[in-house]
């Protein structure tokens, strides 16, 4: 047996195969996958902010800053500088490596780049990781973010080619793996991922993790959301989906990108200390922390360092993906 491999040629029938095993024999290969690549005690953790709010021209089904769906968000304008800087001191004092800023964009436009940089900037030299989520890019936008010195973009598949259109209209999913593409040549970090509990199948799942695996680099980070459902939005009273199919699609991702940082990430404050720990068995080595997400809230801080307590985790302060070999932690075989 070697060291985990890393592979880009997975077919949705291997994946689905992977899905579909016994619980107990899942989570014991993505824990085997998990150890070989990570100290296993460790949790990586950012904290959002939403720096534009609302008024999103993009009918995601899921969002609740879609203009056109009515939810009761009031929309915001992009915030001035000094504020995003003063909110990342607050969550770096809070313990966060990386501070990841999201805007209600279709797109930016050059001038509002232009903000998005500074923050940026300023960011970085309060010694935090960046990442922003700004929508699809131009390839000369991204060569300005990889500039600004950028860590990482975040750029969702949200769900399977299959099943997209049934969530979205307003944008294709060739134009979200354009922008992936641009991220990825720019030389700057990716979080890509996806939601669960939309109504998607189980096929759907595992074609959405073959999209994120056989990319030409995984992403260096893959946000798993379970959907926050929002009043007002297409997908509110969408049937909720069994917990163990969200730890299951969690496991799966951590065998298909041993390496990537798996992202337990919205829908935390409807889920059971129990269930997270499930999902942190499963692989999930990293979260959003702070009492807030982009426009819903997260699961309480206090009640995250007590749950880090009673599991023996503590917050990452390095990020391991900066490692070309496989992590010092136990380079088993699996
Ligand atoms: N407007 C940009 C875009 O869509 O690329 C960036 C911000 S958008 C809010 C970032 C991601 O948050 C979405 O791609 C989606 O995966 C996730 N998201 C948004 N609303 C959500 C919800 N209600 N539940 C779970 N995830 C959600
Ligand atoms: C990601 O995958 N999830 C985050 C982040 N990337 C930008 C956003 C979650 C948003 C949840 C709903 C809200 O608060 O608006
Ligand atoms: Fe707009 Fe992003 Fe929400 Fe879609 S997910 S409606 S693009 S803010």
């Amino acid at each position: 047996m070697s060291i985990q491999e890393i592979r880009h040629d997975w077919s949705l029938d291997e994946i689905a195969a992977l899905l579909d095993q016994p619980f107990n024999d899942l989570l014991f290969r993505a824990q085997s996958a998990h150890r070989a690549y990570f100290e296993p005690n460790r949790i990586q953790v950012s904290t959002l902010l939403s720096i534009k709010t609302g008024a999103c021209p993009e009918d995601c089904g899921y969002c609740s800053q879609s203009a056109q769906h009515a939810t009761e968000l009031e929309p915001e304008r992009l915030l001035p500088v000094s504020e995003v800087l003063a909110a990342a001191q607050a969550a770096r004092d809070k313990g966060a490596t990386r501070f990841c800023m999201g805007a209600a964009w279709r797109n930016p436009t050059d001038r509002n780049l232009e903000r998005v940089l500074e923050m940026i900037e300023g960011v970085s030299g309060l010694g935090l990781e960046t990442c922003v989520t700004l929508g699809m890019l131009t390839e000369s936008q991204t060569r300005r973010l990889a500039d600004a010195g950028l860590d990482y973009y975040n750029h969702n598949l949200d769900t399977s080619p299959e099943f997209y259109g049934q969530v979205i209209t307003t944008r294709t999913y060739r134009d979200r793996l354009r922008t992936l593409d641009h991220v990825q040549r720019a030389g700057i970090r990716v979080c890509s991922g996806g939601i669960l509990g939309m109504g998607e199948s189980r096929r759907d799942r595992a074609s959405m993790l073959r999209q994120l695996a056989n990319l030409p680099k995984h992403p260096e980070s893959v946000p798993i959301n379970l959907l926050v459902q929002v009043e007002g939005t297409p997908l509110f009273g969408a049937e909720g989906l069994d917990p163990f199919e969200f730890v299951r699609t969690i496991a799966v991702a951590r065998i298909l990108m041993p390496r990537s940082y798996v992202r337990l990430s919205a829908g935390r404050s409807e889920m059971s200390d129990e269930l997270q720990a499930l999902c942190f068995l499963a692989g999930a080595n990293s979260m959003f922390y702070g009492e807030r997400l982009l426009t819903t809230p997260n699961a309480e801080a206090a009640s995250d360092e007590r749950l880090f307590e009673r599991l023996g985790l503590a917050f990452e302060t390095v990020d391991a993906t900066e490692r070309t070999e496989p992590g010092p932690c136990s380079r088993q075989a699996v």
